[in-house]
């Protein structure tokens, strides 16, 4: 081959096909930049009109009407279209405005179109208003750190995922000082409005703000953001009126994509189990959703996991006339078994291999790690309360933190209950690998929240499961199933009977399909000895070749690989559902503020139906909080919506799981659920498990 003439690298890089490929601007984002959501009817006219919605009723937690007296008895507002305003209605309506944008906590998938959409309103209404964007979260309230959006900003975000526009953070304002500096600052950029787009923690926030900004006539308006998918806002009958956060949607389908693939791979080259962690720091919404959309063979969900009882413990104790209150809730140890459980069934029909789901959160549904995560926020909450340096900062390694705690068994300090860490919660602890004890102390966030994500679940659950396989596999219970025919192909290949060898060597020779060794062969050894007993050869003759072969393929290696799905899908590009439904929540987020609403959180109800019968609304806060133990004390915080194991979408997955864990002869059942596309209509335009939990629903109303 003749060598190549040396390229020009200049030329090479002003050629527009290399510019073009190299840009970072690539085609399919340009796409998705020029996007325009369509609008729900109620905004196609010049102004909207508001209202109140007085059959949604909920029940008042006292400690919400006394923290926030003046937003506690806001009603849920209608958002509609005003057909004939008046003069004095569309010159209020059309004043010019200056309104803030901050996100607050994790990134989600189409935060940007939240920012698009308030713009455009707001610039619409009058081209004289001025949004502003926050900077990193809520701290860039509390520095005074902004910036102006602008047409050419706003129009480089449209339908992209990410919040790098503004970024986002997770600071907590959370004190009177940080609440005197947001208030000077947002008074001093003379804001008419705020908008906080967070989850339930910031949320929170946007009702405390409101509250403190009431008299000053500065409007709060909140919009419920997360992935996890545990904002979902019902009345007090049950009526749904924000199916869900925005971002779910897209970071469900991101995670499903990913494992989906994995299941791909490993139904191709049948070595592997895939262990995938996925986000949702305690519900299991999203793992929820993966299961439905990927088929996964296993998926675990933490609502399900707190209702579990072993039956053979509780049985076992009945014959003795005792009650083992130990079998009720999942521990650890259950936990490593219905793992086992799954994979020696796929094994024994020759599947060693398959995917399981780990909802990030399930360590706050199994009982000892639950009531560890209690204790220990208690003690650091307690430490940092009543000493000058906070937990870990005075204790920053590990072996400091348990020398701490395992003193506490002796010595407990005042202000802890006396058995708080008592000899047993200390040796369990010590029990634990070290990486799962740093987890388990971790650093709390500013909301005081346990951070799952930094916790290897997967990682925890996997020693337990390999160790009990490896038991399992010395019993002869974890066996590769041989199908058959390919049993009875090699023995005819060597001239040996199948018939002849294959009631020596398997348990269940006769009419199945795939043929399990029998519990006594676990060796080449008790393999000898069956077929001596069985007179198949001498005391002195080798294993034949061919029987050798058979049962080196029955015996499994249990081979791994894990992953964890959270911030790539939190990073995602937005589904078209989730673009749609947040470039209208920017729009909701403008009527609120133009008919003078303050302590609401923007939604769009009937998300679970077609967009034809989207209604955007606004949803009072304050009605929505409850008390919870947070840095342990009790505070209010709005309420997180959990899986509800009675919800059809459950009972749906449920009713699937032995068909998608395919622990029996044939094809796996993986769905394929394709990439996130902004430009097609198919039936990803809105999360599976909104669908399934519309049916028999009389909602549209
Ligand atoms: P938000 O509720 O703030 O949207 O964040 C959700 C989440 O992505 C969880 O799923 C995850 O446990 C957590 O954030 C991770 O937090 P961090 O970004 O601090 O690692």
């Amino acid at each position: 081959m003749s060598p190549r003439t040396p390229v020009d690298v200049r030329t090479l890089l002003e050629d527009p096909d290399i510019q073009r490929v190299t840009s970072p601007v690539s085609e399919p984002l340009k796409g998705r930049c020029t996007y325009q959501p369509p609008v729900c009817n109620v905004f196609r006219g010049q102004c909207t009109n508001m209202a109140d919605v007085a059959h949604f009723r909920f029940d008042v937690d006292p400690e919400a009407r006394r923290q926030l007296p003046d937003i506690i008895d806001t009603q849920v507002q209608a958002i509609y279209a005003a057909d004939d305003p008046d003069d004095a209605f569309v010159r209020t309506y059309t004043r010019p405005r200056r309104i803030g944008i901050v996100f607050s906590g994790g990134p989600a998938p189409g935060g940007h179109n939240v920012i698009a959409g308030l713009y455009d309103a707001a610039k619409r209404a009058n081209p004289a208003s001025h949004v502003f964007g926050f900077l990193v979260g809520p701290d860039g309230i509390i520095e005074n750190e902004y910036i102006e959006l602008t047409d050419g900003l706003v129009d480089n975000y449209r339908n992209l995922g990410g919040f790098t526009m503004i970024k986002t953070g997770r600071t907590k304002i959370d004190t009177a000082q940080k609440m005197a500096q947001a208030k000077e600052n947002i008074l001093g950029l003379k804001l008419d409005a705020l908008v906080v787009v967070g989850g339930d923690d910031s949320n929170t926030n946007a009702a405390f703000l409101a509250q403190a900004l009431f008299k000053d006539n500065v409007q709060i308006i909140g919009v419920p953001k997360t992935i996890d998918g545990d904002i979902q806002v019902r009345d007090a009958d049950e009526n749904v009126l924000c199916a869900m956060s925005f971002g779910f949607h897209s970071a469900a389908r991101a995670f499903a994509l990913a494992i989906s693939n994995l299941s791909n791979d490993s139904s191709s080259d049948i070595k592997y189990w895939h262990i995938c962690r996925v986000m949702g720091r305690v519900a299991s919404h999203l793992a929820l959703e993966v299961a439905l959309q990927t088929h996964a063979n296993l998926t675990l969900i933490g609502e399900d996991l707190a209702n579990y009882v072993d039956q053979q413990r509780l049985e076992k104790a009945r014959a003795q006339g005792t009650v083992d209150y130990t079998a009720y809730g999942m521990t650890l140890r259950h936990l490593s078994r219905v793992i086992c459980d799954a994979i020696v069934r796929r094994a024994a029909v020759g599947k060693n291999y398959g995917t399981v789901v780990i909802p990030e959160g399930i360590l706050e549904f199994v009982n000892e790690i639950e009531v560890f995560i209690i204790k220990l926020n208690t003690i650091i909450a307690h430490y940092n309360s009543t000493h000058d340096k906070d937990f870990h900062t005075s204790f920053p390694r590990l072996n400091e933190k348990t020398d701490y705690i395992g003193h506490l068994v002796n010595d407990t300090p005042p202000g802890l209950a006396p058995n708080i860490w008592n000899a047993r919660d200390d040796q369990l602890f010590n029990d634990l690998p070290d990486f799962f004890q740093e987890g388990l102390l971790t650093e709390r966030d500013s909301h005081g929240n346990f951070q799952f994500s930094q916790v290897s679940t997967e990682k925890v659950l996997l020693d337990l499961v390999t160790d009990y396989l490896k038991i399992l596999r010395d019993q002869g219970r974890y066996k590769i199933g041989i199908a058959k025919a390919y049993f009875a192909k090699i023995c005819n290949k060597s001239g040996l009977s199948p018939d002849f060898y294959g009631p020596i060597l398997f348990r269940n020779f006769g009419n199945a399909e795939y043929l399990l060794v029998k519990e006594t062969i676990i060796s080449l050894r008790t393999l000898r000895n069956a077929l001596v007993q069985a007179g198949a050869i001498g005391t002195d003759d080798t294993i034949p070749s061919a029987i050798e072969k058979v049962y080196k393929a029955s015996v499994p290696k249990f081979k791994t690989q894990s992953h964890f799905y959270g911030y790539d899908g939190r990073g995602s590009d937005p589904t078209k559902f989730d673009c749609m439904y947040t470039y209208n929540l920017g729009l909701t987020v403008f009527s609120l503020i133009a008919n003078g609403a303050t302590g609401l959180m923007a939604a769009i109800r009937n998300l679970e139906h077609g967009f034809d019968q989207w209604e955007p609304l606004g949803i009072p806060i304050a009605p929505l909080m409850r008390l919870e133990e947070r840095l342990g004390r009790l505070s209010l915080v709005l309420e997180k919506s959990l899986v509800d194991i009675h919800s059809p979408a459950f009972q749906v997955v449920k009713a699937f799981r032995e068909k998608w864990l395919a622990a029996v002869a044939g094809d796996d059942q993986y769905r394929r659920p394709g990439p996130i596309r902004l430009h097609s209509d198919n039936e990803e335009d809105r999360p599976i498990t909104l669908r399934i939990n519309a049916i028999g629903q009389t909602g549209a109303s």
